[in-house]
């Protein structure tokens, strides 16, 4: 089987291809990736080397890269991971999120459908090579906004309240389209907040781990009431292998672990995971970018606490709470999370102290310019 695997360099995309190789190291996985601030090959370092993997550096808004890629191979499965996924900088500049998120899945949609098709029926439908299918990767923020009570289901009318989710909700859209309009096989699965290895550190727990280590403030927007449902990256992956195998065609299917916690709470429990380290582990302390020499020549730690928080503005139109209902997929695909956050919290903190090349590596281009015109230089 051959997959295209869109924004495979990304943070779920490449968590995904890793999943692949060692689950199904007979398929073909291509990668395409157009390498945005998101985007690193050095995520992919090891799996490059494997001849099962193609990687091409390309926009999935380019009609003669996704033409040429079409062409070139036979693709069985489609998984578009490719998206612009940060709030805050679609609050900047919500054109190009609409671009990529809505404009790039069309395209996508539209050159599977040329070489996916074989004539049409008597209805004038097109005929469908057996077996392929399309599988868009979304997120609950498509659903909108819920107050303390309620989950998000799949029929949760769509409410999206921020340009990265508007356009996230009409790449949805149009991908139900070209399901309905063409017969073209497609899933959609909507997934809640993910954490864990090759994060970018733009989003929240990434960017506490790494502000904690260089001992700056700790950014968290109003009064860190607002709340996330996470799951653990690597659940994610396995419940949109489990869709693009088993699920229905034309379904959605929405994927969280009923795991809802504040984002303070999520800031104070990542401020006292990494102290812990730093106590009973000492070597850890080279990690601390914040070095000051106590008198016994130990590596000082006591300010690893509360007070790097800071409360900042809030972030606009700031969604109060997510929370995914995942009956459908673990009723009629048998998926579970399998991580308790209290372990995938703790292992996601270790890789990130055990990374720090790549937390380097990732930052060192236009990361700083975009954290000084975001939060200062706090
Ligand atoms: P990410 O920003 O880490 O990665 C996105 C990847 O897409 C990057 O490698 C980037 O280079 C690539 N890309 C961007 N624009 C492209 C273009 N025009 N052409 C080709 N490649 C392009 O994002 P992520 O967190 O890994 O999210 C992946 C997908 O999952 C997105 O569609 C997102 O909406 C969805 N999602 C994310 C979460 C989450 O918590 N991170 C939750 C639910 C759904
Ligand atoms: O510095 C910060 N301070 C802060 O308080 C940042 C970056 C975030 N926050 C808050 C905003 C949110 O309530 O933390 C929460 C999580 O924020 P993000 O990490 O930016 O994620 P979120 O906006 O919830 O969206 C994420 O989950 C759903 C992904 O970025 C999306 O791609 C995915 O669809």
């Amino acid at each position: 089987m051959t997959y295209l695997i869109t924004g495979g360099a990304g943070f779920i995309g490449s968590n995904f291809v890793k999943h692949m190789l060692s689950k199904y190291p007979e398929a073909k996985l291509i990668i395409l990736d157009a390498l945005t601030y998101a985007g690193n090959l050095g995520t992919l370092t090891e799996e490059l080397k494997n001849p099962q993997i193609t990687f091409i550096k390309g926009d999935i808004c380019d009609r003669q890269v996704t033409e040429q890629l079409f062409s070139e191979h036979t693709i069985d499965y489609v998984v578009n991971f490719a998206a612009e996924s940060h709030v805050d900088r679609s609050i900047e500049n919500p054109q190009l999120f609409l671009q990529v998120n809505v404009l790039g899945t069309q395209n996508l949609l539209d050159t599977a459908k040329k070489y996916w098709t074989e004539g049409k029926d008597d209805n004038n439908y097109p005929v469908w090579r057996k077996g392929v299918k399309f599988l868009q990767v979304s997120t609950d923020e498509v659903y909108g906004s819920l107050g303390d009570e309620g989950y998000f289901t799949e029929t949760t009318t769509l409410s999206p309240r921020s340009p990265y989710s508007a356009a996230k909700a009409g790449g949805d859209l149009i991908v139900q389209a070209y399901g309905e309009t063409y017969k073209m096989p497609v899933n959609i699965t909507r997934c809640s907040n993910n954490y864990g290895p090759y994060h970018f550190p733009e989003k929240l727990i990434p960017l506490i781990i790494k502000n904690i280590l260089a001992g700056q403030q700790l950014p968290v927007y109003g009064n860190g009431s607002n709340v996330r449902d996470w799951l653990y990256v690597g659940d994610h992956c396995k419940a949109i292998d489990t869709v693009l195998h088993n699920g229905r065609i034309d379904e959605v299917y929405n994927i969280g672990g009923h795991n809802e916690k504040k984002n303070i709470d999520i800031v104070k429990l990542v401020i006292k995971t990494i102290h812990d380290i730093m106590e009973n582990e000492p070597e850890y302390r080279k990690v601390l970018k914040k070095q000051e020499v106590l008198a016994d020549g130990t590596t000082d730690i006591s300010w690893i606490n509360d007070n790097l928080i800071s409360f900042v503005k809030d972030r606009q139109g700031h969604d109060q709470r997510y929370a995914i209902d995942p009956t459908k997929i673990s009723s009629e695909l048998g998926w579970l999370p399998e991580t308790f956050f209290d372990k995938g919290i703790v292992k996601t903190i270790y890789w990130y102290l055990n990374n720090q090349e790549w937390v380097e590596e990732v930052t060192s281009g236009d990361y700083m310019k975009y954290y000084e015109q975001m939060y200062g230089n706090r």
